[in-house]
């Protein structure tokens, strides 16, 4: 006797994909942007301070596509690359989770930030955008020493780019004879997002859903709590703050009422560091905190009470709870 039910029969039809994409390239490129508008939800922060992104931050997008086909990519945000000092464990740490990131992935996309890389090949660019090109060029090498042919290249912030210019970069990236395909985006406004996502998801493996599919990220809620702190921290004061600051989840209380109460502490390096943190009469943080809280309500939809102190502990880098909490390597 059969016994084949409406839902069965329906997903007989569909074929399901699955797998990782890791999002590689220079720091400040647009990886977070990406991956946040791939998945359609914000999952990782993002802010114009070089090096936002520390540890492997898992998006999970669902993208469908004509032929009744539906992929779920499970998008690996990535530190930026870029050369570590021996000395600094942190960005050795964070440069080990980025390859290691692209070496475990179905495909990878080497985002690219093009007018910094076109100012850079005119010689007319800033100290950071010549370091931005290093570390692109460090990827292509990487990419092409590991010619796995699932790398595509995502030349982004077009909207800030003339298509002359463009057409130069595109030949100058297709002469190293690396990428797959090449794909020509804004990660900020969606430009060009759609046709990457559908060449990612031809890209994945025929396979079961990895994760529920109403799943939007995999990171720990305390994990992305923090997250959303040190960025409004980032944005309010990036020049002033060094960017080894960082913020911890040290308390997540549910209420009776169904409210959160959270306790973060801010970390600076230095005691200099805490006056800028608060500011004149508690101002700083309390913007701040106001901004983070605002973010946590919509995030997790209800109300959140938020209690942020600021602390100065030295020598953080070289904590190694820190870096088993987020998944980081110590000994790299
Ligand atoms: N104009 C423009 N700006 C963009 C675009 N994509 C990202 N940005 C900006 O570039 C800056 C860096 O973006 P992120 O997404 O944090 O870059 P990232 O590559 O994740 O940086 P790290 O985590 O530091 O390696 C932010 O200010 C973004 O708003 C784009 O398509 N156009
Ligand atoms: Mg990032």
């Amino acid at each position: 006797m059969t016994n084949i039910t409406e839902t069965n029969v329906e997903e007989k039809r569909m074929k399901t994909r699955a797998g990782f994409t890791a999002i590689i390239g220079a720091p400040n490129a647009g990886k977070s942007t990406l991956v946040n508008a791939l998945v359609g939800e914000k999952v990782t922060i993002v802010t114009h301070k070089v090096q936002t992104t520390r540890f492997q931050i898992r998006g999970i997008a669902m993208l469908g596509d004509v032929k009744n086909e539906q992929a779920q990519i499970i998008l690996i945000d990535t530190p930026g690359i870029f050369k570590a000092k021996e000395t600094d464990r942190l960005s050795k740490s964070m440069v080990h989770a980025a390859w290691t990131g692209a070496d475990d992935a179905d495909a990878i996309v080497h985002v690219v930030d093009a007018p910094a890389l076109y100012r850079r090949l005119h010689a007319d660019g800033s100290a950071q955008d010549r370091l931005s090109v290093e570390d692109t060029e460090r990827v292509t090498a990487g990419l092409k020493l590991r010619n796995r042919g699932n790398s595509f290249l995502a030349l982004n912030k077009i909207d800030e780019i003339e298509r002359d210019k463009l057409l130069e970069l595109i030949a100058h990236f297709q002469a190293m004879d690396v990428y797959a395909e090449v794909f020509l985006i804004s990660a900020l406004n969606f430009d060009g997002v759609k046709d990457l996502g559908a060449a990612l998801s031809k890209a994945m493996p025929v396979s079961a859903y990895l994760y529920p599919p109403d799943q939007a990220a995999d990171i720990p809620s305390r994990l992305m709590a923090a997250e959303i702190t040190r960025e409004k921290l980032f944005l309010r004061l990036h020049d002033e703050l060094p960017y080894a600051s960082a913020v911890e989840t040290e308390s997540w209380k549910v209420q009776k009422d169904g409210s959160i109460r959270i306790g973060q502490v801010i970390y600076v390096r230095r005691d200099s560091q805490k006056p800028i943190v608060l500011g004149k009469n508690g101002r700083t943080i309390k913007d701040i905190g106001a901004q983070s809280r605002h973010e946590m309500q919509n995030w997790l939809g209800r109300k959140v009470h938020l209690f942020l102190f600021v602390k100065v502990r030295d020598n953080w880098q070289n904590d190694r709870a820190r870096y088993t909490e987020t998944g980081l390597e110590f000994d790299v």
